[in-house]
């Protein structure tokens, strides 16, 4: 899944894609970089940042995701308003991305189930001004299981069919370095739900560990790549990330070398 931010304020590539014609002519280099999917966002969720109006996310993306669909890329989008996924299934969504899990507005649970799609369901416990002040956990990899698992409970009791739920750890969101490092070695464990796992580490500040100090958040790629083949070995279903040619020829090395495995 290749990121399409049109935001002027995302943390790591805010304002590259934040006018319709920019995007829109961003969107088939993703795609010709191997991406199967397109994650159309207008609200920035990096920590500390502001909310934007439903009227204004919309006037940001769905232009966007309307040339996108019509051009055939499966597109995805990235909101947590209902009013907001209800007009990207309009134009042409395949995938509700609710980094909220539903939380954030409590009519989502019910548009996504009567929007026929895919819905990305992320373990999420407040909005970006406030998240980095709720990263506590007992057992992190049990205690977002669990609240993944209730959110499962809620979207399904509002009609949203087990079948097109997809659930996320949400790395990086109320999350600290360590939280984010251990839900990585135990993603296995989120599979083991039964549901699609989708990973979304890319470029996010728990990576800058993996180099040396003061590297630029670009150098996050080379990590974020390495992130994808070990979420794909955990069984992920999607990665979602900025850099797609990177990860895309990662995950090529990785099905290399599982065909050769099944050789004789
Ligand atoms: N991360 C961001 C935005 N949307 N969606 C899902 N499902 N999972 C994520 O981890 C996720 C997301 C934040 O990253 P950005 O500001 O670079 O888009």
């Amino acid at each position: 899944m290749g990121v399409l931010n049109v935001t002027p304020d995302s943390f790591s590539d805010g304002g590259k894609w934040d006018t319709t014609d920019a995007a829109i002519a961003h969107a088939p280099a993703l795609t010709a970089e191997g991406a199967d999917l397109i994650d159309v966002g207008g609200e920035s969720t990096r920590p500390g940042a502001g909310r934007v109006a439903p009227a204004q996310e919309q006037s940001r993306i769905i232009p966007v995701i309307a040339e996108l669909a019509r051009q055939g890329l499966r597109v995805s989008v990235d909101t947590l308003n209902s009013g907001t996924a209800e007009a990207a299934a309009a134009a042409g969504a395949s995938i509700i991305n609710d980094v909220s899990g539903g939380l954030a507005d409590p009519r989502m649970a019910s548009v996504a189930a009567d929007s026929g799609l895919t819905y990305v369901a992320m373990h999420w416990r407040g909005h970006a001004q406030k998240m980095d002040a709720l990263a506590r956990y007992g057992d992190v990899v049990a205690d977002v299981r669990a609240e993944l698992s209730a959110r499962v409970e809620a979207l399904t009791g509002a009609g949203l069919p087990q079948g097109r739920i997809v659930l996320d750890p949400g790395l990086g969101f109320s999350k600290l370095p360590e939280h984010n490092w251990q839900l990585l070695a135990h993603l296995d464990s989120f599979a083991d739900l039964g549901f699609p796992v989708m990973v979304g580490a890319s470029r996010k500040r728990f990576l800058a560990a993996s180099l040396p100090a003061g590297a630029a958040i670009s150098e996050r790629d080379l990590p974020t790549a390495v992130v994808s083949v070990l979420a794909a070995q955990a069984g992920a279903w999607a990665v979602r990330v900025h850099d797609v040619a990177a990860t895309r020829t990662a995950l090529n090395v990785l099905g290399l070398v599982d065909s050769a495995r099944m050789e004789p």
